[in-house]
């Protein structure tokens, strides 16, 4: 396919995401010639999309942040300490400004094909504006929570006012005053939005099919010492959310089990976890993702709260999740969220029995019932993980589409490449412990992996590189053999599929840890890419 004037790139990236964006600049750090394909007409990826309102970051803005510059952190002022979507945004295009990464992006461009050629251990890329061009490698930068789902349900259609999905949020501000709103789900999402809403809409009308755990943020603006904490002592802090986190968050960890503790004492240090706020929580103890029993304290503990805070008896029992163990679906974090069913303005649904029978011109029909709205918010997720990543038609070696070979689970080796796809890297991908972990701890990981790896293979000489499938087997047994040490496979969670009709269910994150995983992925580089294929014109006998 190396047609005379057909544009060649070392590296095409797909997505301008806070991944993209880092895979840009390392990779232009080894003076290759880079081009990064971003749907949006800005930089942000999961940040540019959802704009929804109440929409922050559950991981506090000091650690979701790049390390990689040392100036950058030190520079950039959060204003508080969980960053709101416009402010992570913010950053996000100074980031872009700072290392002067646009000249190499292409905005309001999708890339829609991607086919392998065996003979030139190339890509060809076809892009949504006709174009194609040739790379040698290709990253997919797409993203885990970037593919707004709508749902499929009866009506919808007909709905004669708005309709919004809190994954793909207009960019104009949205006023609800003087509207009555339905909102559908009570994840993260919902749950952000929810008290928001509630404040600007006549009335809101939460339909709630699965009730959700959710913690006290405690957000508040940051402090300059508090600030300066972090930005003193970065160096450590970073070193520590790498390797001794599991999930990439600094924190202070748990000596001990729930059991380990009377009734009293349990009690007391999951006040004083609720009382700090956020996703530490579930980190009290060092056995709640594992033992039932444990978890099934903390959960007492939070519907406890919930009992407390929600005055109307019914409506508490409906809020409080008894079908899954805490921490199994992703926790949330709200500011307010369930003394927002105390307003007068607010009423819950349950419709977890009959889900939502039909959606009619100017009124949600669910549980027998006819509830008007003149706006409706969907807050019903994303395909994640795999979704973006399904929607370009990727052809690899022998014409097998990766849809295809993933029809029945994302399969891949270290989540970084999967076999029979040479020189296709994912970032954050399935197999690796993207969203178990604070995001940008694992972006840069990957990022500074791929970039080695890439060195390698150009100081070498080689020219393709393919996961071996026997590599592939042993780490996707891997990954499920750890997902079921934990009570994660116990819900029906989108870490499993389960929300996308069809999905097949398999654990899609790696759930042993960011510092353990890190180890694997240096120890596979330092054997020389353990399980992996090299080749080249002169050494074909590798692959
Ligand atoms: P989530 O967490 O996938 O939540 C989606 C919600 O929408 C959840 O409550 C679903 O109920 C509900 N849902 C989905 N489809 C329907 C239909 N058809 N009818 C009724 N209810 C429905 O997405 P979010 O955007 O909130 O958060 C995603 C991640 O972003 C989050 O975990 C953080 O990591 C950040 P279900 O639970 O499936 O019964």
């Amino acid at each position: 396919n190396q047609d005379a004037g057909l544009k060649t790139y070392d590296v095409v990236v797909v997505g301008a995401g806070f991944g993209g964006m880092y895979m840009l600049h390392k990779l232009r750090g080894l003076g290759l010639s880079v081009r990064v394909y971003e749907q949006g007409d800005g930089v942000g990826g999961t940040w540019y999309w959802n704009r929804y309102p109440g929409a922050r970051c559950d991981v506090e803005s000091m650690q979701y942040s790049y390390s990689f510059s040392d100036e950058l952190q030190q520079e950039w002022d959060w204003s508080e300490r969980y960053a709101p979507q416009p402010e992570i945004l913010k950053y996000a295009n100074h980031v872009a400004d700072r290392f002067n990464l646009r000249p190499d992006i292409q905005f309001n461009t999708r890339v829609d094909q991607a086919v392998f050629d065996e003979d030139a251990n190339t890509w060809s890329v076809v892009t949504s504006d006709g174009k194609t061009m040739a790379a040698t490698h290709v990253v997919l930068a797409t993203g885990c929570l970037s593919n707004a789902r709508m749902p499929d349900i009866k009506g919808l259609s007909s709905f004669k006012g708005q309709v919004y999905h809190t994954g793909h949020w207009p960019h104009e501000p949205v006023d609800f005053t003087g509207q009555r709103v339905g909102v559908i789900g009570t994840g993260s999402s919902a749950i952000q939005s929810v008290p928001v809403i509630a404040a600007q809409a006549s009335h809101l009308t939460v339909f709630q099919r699965t009730a959700n755990f959710s913690i006290p943020a405690r957000n508040a603006p940051l402090t300059p010492e508090e600030r300066n904490a972090f930005r003193s002592n970065y160096p450590e802090i970073r070193r520590k959310a790498r390797e001794e986190m599991r999930n990439g968050i600094f924190q202070e960890l748990p000596d001990r089990g729930a059991l380990d503790d009377g009734e009293n004492e349990r009690r007391a240090r999951y006040e004083t976890r609720w009382e700090r706020g956020g996703l530490t929580f579930t980190a009290t103890y060092n056995n709640i993702a594992l033992d039932k029993a444990a978890n099934d304290t903390a959960a007492d503990f939070v519907r406890d709260k919930i009992a407390e805070i929600v005055r109307d008896p019914q409506t508490a029992k409906l809020l409080q999740p008894n079908d899954h163990p805490i921490g199994s679906k992703r926790i949330c974090v709200d500011t307010d969220y369930y003394a927002t069913f105390n307003r007068p303005n607010v009423t819950l649904v349950d419709i977890k029995s009959g889900g939502i029978e039909e959606i009619r011109p100017s009124a949600v029909r669910a549980a027998g019932k006819d509830y008007e709205i003149d706006a409706l918010v969907l807050a019903t997720g994303f395909d994640a993980m795999t979704g973006s990543v399904a929607k370009i038609d990727i052809v690899g070696r022998n014409g097998r589409t990766l849809n295809q070979k993933w029809a029945e689970g994302p399969r891949t080796y270290l989540g970084l490449m999967t076999e029979g796809f040479p020189n296709l890297f994912i970032i954050t991908g399935p197999g690796s412990p993207s969203v178990l972990s604070n995001m940008i701890v694992s972006i840069e990981q990957h990022v500074d992996w791929i970039t080695d790896c890439v060195a390698y293979m150009r100081d070498r000489g080689f020219d393709a590189i393919e996961a071996k499938k026997e590599a592939e087997d042993k780490w996707v047994a891997h990954v499920n053999e750890v997902a079921y040490t934990t009570l994660y496979p116990q819900a029906n969670s989108w870490y499993m599929g389960a929300n996308i009709p069809g999905k097949p269910r398999i654990f899609m994150p790696y759930i042993g840890g960011v510092g353990a995983y890190r180890q694997i992925c240096n120890d596979v580089a330092a054997k020389g890419y353990e399980g992996f294929a090299m080749v080249s014109a002169e050494q074909p006998q590798k692959m």
